[in-house]
């Protein structure tokens, strides 16, 4: 069972998911785009399927294709890695239909989470703490929601249930503006998601956002794997990630940890998943649930040994976590800073050929990157291209071999946001520990 996978992304996380099939004898077929003929892991794979051309809605968005692919080369699963399919319930209902294993959680729960008032009434269900808000959707009666709304106080924030990741959501800081806001959001979602549901929470000011991740099997066992801190963000898109969260203590690790095991336990869940929360002023409140493997989860499998795509793969072949909750031990600290192949002042996608490439090293340090010296890298994906990982036994430790690594990092022939992430490191309120969501913006607006 298991025996060959068709690994449906592109990029450092294909290579990642590439690598540990390697490992397990899994064997592995990439598919790409016309315009990835000379991806790393496209070279390293067992087999190769070209599903279309270059732009991904072509391509890696394009189910039939992939699903084809694994017909073809009698592959038995499909790994959807993050983005691109990765969390949509159509894809994972026709993958496993069509007599495949989707390398993730079951359709039925990728809906239920896909839909953020389903998935908060789940949450409230299982004891996860919410954000204090209108207990599901909103009805068409003026005088109700602004009843509501004076109930939760201003600010409050207006989100599509069909949403999430920051999109179709407004803020509402007085009465006067609530009932436009409601329609408008409605509409914005009508178009986008083609569902205008909407609910309200109380707008956290200056929050941080904390996710935890957690493995489930088929078998009914679950465990947590602790958390991260993702508050170092510009626009919705992180730039830096670290485990575990500053000030978080180990009281506070178990009691929301346990909550969101309870939650994958009542909804019958299955493989890796993360549990978003915003924290504020010592409180958690779950805001979202992602289904799919996550870009950040290499600073949790350094603080707790667990890789993470391997218990996917072994989840997927319907064998039992390889630990349990007393196994899982945090050992010091680990940070990730996105490489991006962007201009660092005014982050515009600088793609092009990567004419020289030096990988740093020593100790504690993990790159995640599939780019070489002579990778040309294209205009038509997200502008990621690696990711520079440190684990220490403190976070001191993790901050100076990150600081190290940074400036040891060659990339020659495209811009970078190395820069920005040196800079970053200098901050004296980043050092502290424990900054907003909103410190890197306003930061950037300042200097
Ligand atoms: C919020 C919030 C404040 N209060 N909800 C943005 C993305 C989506 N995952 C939820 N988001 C937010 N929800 C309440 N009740 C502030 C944000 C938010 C945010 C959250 C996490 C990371 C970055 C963010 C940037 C802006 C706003």
């Amino acid at each position: 069972m298991l025996e060959k996978i068709v690994i449906a992304n592109r990029g450092e996380i294909a290579l990642r998911i590439l690598r540990a099939c390697r490992e397990m004898g899994i064997k592995t077929v990439a598919v790409h785009s016309t315009a990835d003929n000379n991806l790393k892991h496209v070279l390293l794979a067992d087999e190769t399927v070209c599903i279309g051309p270059p732009q991904s809605i072509d391509s890696y968005l394009n189910m039939p294709a992939i699903i084809s692919a694994a017909e073809v080369t009698d592959a038995t699963g499909i790994h959807p890695g993050y983005g691109f399919l990765s969390e949509n319930a159509d894809f994972a209902e026709r993958v496993e239909s069509s007599g495949f294993t989707f390398i993730g959680p079951k359709a039925d729960a990728i809906r239920l989470m896909g839909d953020k008032v389903s998935a908060i009434a789940a949450m409230k269900k299982a004891g996860v703490p919410c954000v204090p808000g209108s207990d599901g959707e909103l009805k068409d009666d003026p005088d109700e929601n602004l009843r509501i709304a004076r109930e939760i106080g201003y600010p409050i924030i207006v989100k599509a249930s069909g949403g999430g990741g920051g999109r179709g959501m407004r803020v509402v800081h007085a009465e006067a503006s609530l009932l436009s806001a409601i329609s408008l959001t409605k509409t914005e979602a009508r178009a986008a998601f083609n569902n205008d549901a909407v609910y309200m929470e109380k707008f956290l000011e200056t929050p941080r956002h904390i996710e935890f991740q957690v493995l489930m099997d088929t078998h009914g066992n679950v465990i947590h794997l602790g958390e991260r801190d993702c508050s170092m963000q510009r626009r919705h898109q992180k730039v830096i990630e670290e485990a575990p969260a500053p000030g978080i203590s180990d009281e506070q690790r178990n009691r929301i940890g346990k909550r969101c095991v309870q939650a994958c336990k009542d909804i019958g869940y299955r493989s890796a998943g993360t549990f978003e929360f915003l924290y504020e002023k010592d409180e958690f409140y779950f805001i979202e649930m992602n289904t799919r493997l996550q870009v950040e989860h290499p600073v949790t499998e350094m603080i707790t040994g667990i890789d993470i795509v391997r218990e996917q793969l072994r989840i997927a072949r319907g064998e039992k976590l390889s630990y349990t909750q007393e196994d899982v031990k945090i050992q010091g600290h680990a940070i990730e800073c996105r490489i991006n192949a962007e201009d660092p002042k005014n982050f515009m996608p600088s793609p092009g050929l990567v004419t020289l490439w030096h990988a740093p090293g020593g100790p504690g340090i993990r790159m995640e990157s599939h780019i070489y010296s002579g990778y040309k890298v294209p205009p038509y994906y997200d502008s990621m291209i690696g990711k520079l990982i440190a684990h220490g036994e403190s976070r001191e430790v993790a901050f100076a071999r990150v600081k190290n690594a940074l400036n040891e990092i060659v990339i020659e022939g495209i811009k970078t946001n190395v820069p920005l992430h040196q800079e970053i490191f200098q901050h004296a309120a980043f050092q502290a520990g424990g900054t907003d969501i909103h410190y890197l913006e306003k930061r950037l607006g300042l200097t």
